[in-house]
């Protein structure tokens, strides 16, 4: 018998009074979820994935015990409408969660278009993945950054410690933080990070004896770039990489990793990691400033793979055998999977973009079907003072949409029409645009994203903004230009 088959057996066959709520020993066989979800992780940033500074070994041994993905995408390139998605299942035109914040990103006068604002909440008619397994009988937390509502709790969640509306720790990595849910108590000198993973393990002892599933969605490493203090000694003795070089990161880095550690002890101590589905995953591409993600081209914020490739894997020794694949993924794919790994009822009237990826992780399938994968980014993200050869030196994003199918992404950008095709398997790196060298391949791409466009009724800048300023926005590009000039030569 397939191992996922006789994982899930015992509670599909044993008849239940109530099925929302099945009897408590057949509770005990159900797989939990654990869900590490890093913020502004980059695609290289861990020891299996290449990272020449940073040290992940708790993560790294997972990693190589599961199934790592290579072609993991986030749904977005920043925070907000990725986790939106990741919670709903849904890309952004359906709940509208298209950027942080709603206000336009950048100087008034360098965008062409009025952008499209949506909104900044997640719609809570939308029922999320935590709320199906909810009523499925799972024991619920978040814990760590929220970012879609004030309040986590009625999404779905039993527990929430430090999630609220905000983006990160409202006053850095150290306390106090205010009247943050879950951490008001914090003592002087404790780090957040550590506070989470302490938190989780706590969350997992007083459940161990039904099922659960725990969003141990980190601050980490999101801005501010606060150090964990004991560490930094450590990495300022320690030889910088070629590819990653950032102290105060590797020490966010390595006290995340430490907390991976304590907590797989903790379900080792309780015998629960046979049945323990962990994914680690991260929303969205690591900080320029501080981080790289080569070959990949861009950072957070981009619609290059750099933006938005993320590392991925799921560990779960009773159903998932250790390999690596490069079956594309996407996060909106999270949600089938968790409802089906909970044996969880999905909403029938609520529309769903992604699969399951229970099929694959069990070996059941060897891939996913032929499917496009899409993104759609109708607003602006301002540049960081760093600049990487994006498309231009003022904004990481302007108003575009996305598709990849099989090895061929193809980028639009509404400003002006601009059209990129990348191969990915021959160029990785987006280096070389094959827009025009191959007109046909271009052409269908684009009526693919269109008719999905059209389909999911996605909104599409068209209104030029009455600010824009072409002389300023001439002059800006080419300071910007001169400016990053005269870095490469003082280098
Ligand atoms: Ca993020």
């Amino acid at each position: 018998m397939p191992r996922l088959a006789a994982a899930l057996l015992l509670f599909v066959l044993v008849p239940t009074a109530n099925a929302a709520e099945p009897a408590a020993d057949e509770q005990a066989d159900r797989p939990n979820i654990l869900f590490v979800f890093l913020d502004d992780f980059g695609w290289r940033d861990t020891g299996y994935m290449g990272s020449d500074f940073y040290e992940t070994p708790h993560i790294d041994a997972l990693a190589e015990g599961g199934l790592v993905f290579t072609d993991a995408y986030s749904c977005a390139a920043n925070c907000a409408p990725a986790r939106a998605c990741l919670l709903s299942g849904q890309y952004t035109p359906r709940h509208e969660v298209y950027n942080v914040g709603t206000g336009p990103r950048g100087n008034a006068k360098h965008r062409r278009l009025l952008h499209v604002p949506g909104t900044k909440t997640l719609d809570p008619q939308i029922k999320t993945w935590a709320a199906c397994l909810q009523d499925a009988g799972y024991r619920t937390a978040t814990m760590g950054k929220w970012h879609l509502s004030n309040d986590p709790v009625p999404y779905g969640f039993h527990v929430n410690v430090g999630g609220t509306h905000s983006g990160g720790p409202p006053r850095g990595y150290y306390p106090p933080h205010g009247k943050v849910p879950g951490l008001q108590d914090a003592p002087k000198g404790e780090y957040v990070t550590d506070r989470l993973s302490d938190e989780a393990v706590k969350f997992i002892e007083a459940n161990k004896s039904r099922p659960w599933c725990l969003y141990l969605t980190h601050f980490a490493v999101h801005t501010p770039l606060d150090a964990k203090k004991e560490l930094v000694a450590k990495y300022q003795a320690k030889k910088p990489g070629k590819l990653h070089r950032h102290v105060a990161m590797a020490t966010m880095i390595q006290a995340v990793d430490d907390g991976v550690g304590r907590i797989v002890e903790k379900l080792d101590e309780l015998g629960l990691r046979e049945n323990t589905a962990i994914f680690f995953f991260s929303d969205n591409g690591g900080y320029g400033p501080a981080t790289d993600m080569d070959p990949l081209k861009g950072y957070k914020g981009t619609y290059y793979e750099g933006g938005i490739r993320e590392p991925f894997f799921v560990h779960w020794p009773a159903v998932v055998k250790p390999g690596r694949t490069d079956v594309p993924m996407i996060g909106v794919d999270l949600y089938p999977t968790f409802c089906e790994i909970a044996g969880a009822k999905t909403p029938a009237d609520q529309p769903r973009d992604g699969v399951s990826l229970l099929p694959l992780l069990s070996g059941e399938a060897t891939d996913l079907g032929e499917r496009p994968l899409f993104w759609h980014f109708p607003a602006y993200l301002q540049a960081y003072s760093v600049t990487d050869e994006q498309r231009d030196p003022l904004f990481r994003s302007r108003p575009c949409s996305i598709v990849r199918q099989g090895d061929w992404k193809l980028h639009q950008y509404f400003e002006d029409g601009g059209l990129e095709l990348y191969n990915l398997r021959h160029d990785i790196g987006e280096t070389k645009n094959l827009a025009k060298e191959q007109p046909e391949r271009t052409a269908e791409l684009l009526k693919v994203l269109e008719t999905w466009r059209a389909e999911i009724d996605a909104p599409v800048p068209t209104k030029p903004n009455p600010q824009f300023d072409a002389e300023a926005e001439a002059a800006a590009i080419e300071k910007a230009k001169a400016r990053k000039a005269g870095k490469r030569k003082k280098r």
